[in-house]
């Protein structure tokens, strides 16, 4: 006989969950719409997602919303759907804080997430939780590339298939990094999925400036029921090719320097040096993601296409001796090749600028076909 874990609970706790592609801003809109939440008296838990140890996102969720005593948990070496288990062991150290609303990133090659982890909560722990409307981000350019097929992609047809998975189990698709766009291409791509995703909410925001935020907040707190659009069927073979494609690595490196080094120029300088060498491969990236910390603050570089610069957020370092560096790629290329070009950039940048880069845990591999716990393909209110 399975025994469940029983959770103890002062009061329903909203669930505020938020899956999407790599790279399409789920990180920085839940961390937004946590802030927000804080800003309204509500206690906010976070739990981060991830194939792997070394979590970017966990470092600048932290930094994110430093001082605002939001507890931040993480589930590693597989999405919610496979980690079921630590997913929930995790939820019950939130729950100790006694938190209003618990805020979930599932990792960006999920889906099935429904089926394989709202549906499950929902009959084992019915009064403990209510999900609110489950959002999945789409980024402008991903729309363009993986929905619409109007522009190229070196992500196979997989990948796609992926994209279009997330976004039909969506109780509200947001298109996100609306900043980016002229009006005109926002109405023309909200057009355009509203005609695929016939039925499904829909949204346009920036995460970054904040447009279209609070109408978004207003409908996860709507108290309409949320996560129940359930995927009628998936294949399982496509989605676990589409996530075999990606070289996926994670690793924590130790910088150091006799005499200081200018962070910011490090941070720029590996930056372009990971992007040049993909471009060597015309490897399609999913998101490359890195983050320098010392002393508690973080500087990170984000990448999410090829082509366009990468964005660089965070505290200033200053010159340091001494810094920690998590770096994550997800990228369209065998993990032997991934974890060549990550070595080799680190190699020459301690060559060039005279710091010593110790890589103290690497994983670089594809991730493993998805073997969720449960799968109950039920319409759950
Ligand atoms: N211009 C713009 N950029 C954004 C916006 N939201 C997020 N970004 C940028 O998009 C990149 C990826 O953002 P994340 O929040 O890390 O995306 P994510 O979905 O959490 O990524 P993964 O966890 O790796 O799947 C970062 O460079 C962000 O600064 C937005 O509204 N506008
Ligand atoms: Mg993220």
């Amino acid at each position: 006989m399975v025994v469940h874990r029983k959770l103890t609970v002062k009061k329903t706790v909203k669930l505020i969950f938020a899956g999407g592609f790599l790279g399409s801003g789920k990180t920085t809109a839940l961390a937004a719409l946590a802030k927000r939440l804080i800003e309204r008296r509500l206690r906010v838990g976070f739990i981060t997602n991830d194939q792997s140890e070394n979590l970017v996102d966990t470092i600048i969720v932290k930094q994110m919303l430093k001082e605002l005593g939001v507890p931040v948990e993480e589930v590693v070496k597989g999405c919610f759907c496979c980690k079921f288990d630590e997913l929930i062991e995790h939820v019950e150290k939130i729950l100790v804080h006694d938190p209003d609303v618990l805020m979930g990133e599932p990792v960006g090659s999920c889906t099935d997430f429904v089926a394989a982890v709202a549906n499950p909560i929902k009959i084992r722990y019915q009064n403990a939780f209510r999900f609110a409307p489950f959002s999945i981000l789409v980024d402008p350019d991903r729309v363009r590339a993986l929905m619409l097929s109007e522009t190229k992609t070196r992500f196979p047809e997989e990948v796609s298939y992926l994209f279009r998975k997330q976004m039909e189990e969506a109780d509200i698709i947001v298109l996100n990094k609306i900043d980016l766009l002229p009006d005109q291409e926002i109405h023309r791509l909200l057009a355009a999925i509203g005609k695929s995703c016939p039925g499904q909410g829909l949204m346009a925001v920036s995460a970054k400036e904040g447009t279209g935020m609070n109408a978004w907040l207003e409908t996860l707190l709507s108290g309409r029921p949320g996560a129940n659009t359930v995927l009628s069927q998936i294949d399982y073979d496509r989605y676990a090719t589409a996530e075999a494609v990606l070289g996926w690595l994670n690793a924590a490196v130790t910088v150091s320097a006799r005499n200081p080094f200018d962070t910011r120029e490090f941070v720029h300088t590996l930056a372009s040096e990971l992007q040049e060498a993909l471009k060597t491969k015309d490897a399609e990236i999913g998101h490359l993601k890195f983050v320098i910390t010392s002393g508690g603050k973080s500087m990170w570089a984000n990448l999410t296409h090829l082509a366009s610069a990468p964005s660089i957020n965070g505290e200033q370092l200053g010159r340091l001796s001494r810094a920690t560096l998590i770096v994550n790629a997800r990228v369209r290329l065998e993990p032997e090749e991934l974890e060549t070009i990550v070595r080799d950039a680190l190699s020459r940048l301690s060559a060039a600028r005279g710091v010593r880069c110790e890589i103290d845990d690497l994983q670089c591999f594809s991730p493993a076909y998805p073997e969720p716990v449960h799968i109950i393909r039920e319409h759950l209110t």
